[in-house]
């Protein structure tokens, strides 16, 4: 009978332990709850295709809200929020639509409206709602603001396409609103900042992330997953970074850290990603290989996330993490010179 034995490391060689590293798979940072998907098309109350990639907040109330990307029978998307008392089940979703696509007066929505980033905003004691329109010039990025989430301000197109990935950090930086955001330009499709003094007028543009190349997992293509989270170390920010194979795009999570005021220095990147798709509904879906999150909720400890993120394009799944343990990955899986692409 044939045996397979691997062959011993050869002496003095550096192993991933002796580096001080791990590699991804060792270290499961997220954990996803047993129960998965939390929301799918079957919960809705009325007649949908998929809902996935949902925004993420902790109400006043307690109760936790997603708004969801929901895609209709033509294959157009609006925004459906339901809430939960525990964030996990019993969920009292909005019986039609709570923010749909208004073409007549926002001609940039002629093809729905996805993939909401919310923020709640203490000085303005509201939640900015940046989501992407998507009409024939391609996704760009809009924003609204609500304090309720069923009345809502709209201010239409901020960043016009082709742009998305988008979300408002909570407080002035030096006086400005910092927006983070994904334009597609000659360069590629890297993480940009821009800085705006009354949320409409929006410059000071900055890469601050870009896509790896070649054979790295994210190569070709990053984004902003939830918005950044306000550590003592930096805002730890998830993003996605896409894969292109013969078969379709992957579509993985990895980890950064952004100077606190100024974030658009990168302090830390991790080199591996930290979660990918490997649950059936993660794999198989409208889009398969994709785990796409848009918000996240801090547990009552101060240091738990709720990572809610849409699953192959077709449902809602949870998965939970700490803070912490996020940071002292970074501190152990990343290397110098993170900004820019390798
Ligand atoms: C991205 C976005 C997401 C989607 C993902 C996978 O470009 O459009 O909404 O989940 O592709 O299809």
């Amino acid at each position: 009978m044939n045996q397979i034995i691997a062959p011993a490391p050869p002496n003095g060689s550096t192993t991933l332990e002796a580096t001080g590293k791990k590699a991804c798979s060792e270290v499961p940072l997220f954990t996803r709850y047993g129960q998965n998907p939390i929301l799918s098309r079957e919960h809705w109350p009325y007649p949908i295709n998929s809902v996935f990639n949902a925004g993420a907040v902790r109400l006043a109330d307690g109760d936790t809200l997603l708004l969801c990307r929901v895609e209709d029978r033509r294959g157009l998307s609006h925004l459906c929020a339901a809430r939960s008392a525990n964030g996990i089940d019993g969920w009292r979703i909005d019986q039609e639509p709570t923010l749909a696509a208004n073409p007549r007066e926002y001609p940039e929505e002629i093809w729905g409206i996805e993939d909401p980033r919310i923020t709640y905003v203490p000085e303005l004691e509201q939640y900015a709602v940046a989501y992407t329109s998507f009409a024939r010039g391609g996704p760009g990025v809009s924003l609204a603001l609500t304090r309720d989430f069923r009345s809502f301000e709209r201010f239409g197109v901020i960043m016009p396409p082709e742009d998305k990935d988008a979300a408002l950090l909570p407080r002035r930086i030096n006086g400005y609103w910092a927006m983070i955001h994904r334009p597609v330009t000659t360069l590629g499709a890297h993480m940009w900042i821009s800085y705006s003094p009354d949320l409409r007028h929006w410059g000071s543009h900055k890469i601050i992330l870009e896509a790896r190349r070649g054979g790295w997992w994210d190569a070709n293509k990053i984004g902003l997953c939830s918005p950044p989270i306000e550590t003592a170390k930096g805002w730890l920010t998830i993003y996605h970074g896409v894969r292109n194979t013969a078969s379709g795009s992957i579509y993985r999570l990895g980890l950064a850290l952004f100077d606190l005021e100024r974030p658009d220095v990168c302090l830390q990147r991790g080199d591996s990603w930290m979660f990918g798709p490997e649950a059936p509904y993660e794999r198989t879906g409208d889009v398969n290989d994709v785990v796409f999150p848009c918000g996240q909720t801090i547990g009552a400890d101060g240091d738990t996330i709720n990572l809610y993120y849409g699953a192959a394009d077709s449902c809602m799944a949870m998965a939970t993490g700490s803070i912490r343990a996020s940071l002292a990955w970074l501190e152990r899986n990343s290397s110098a010179d993170q900004t820019a692409g390798r």
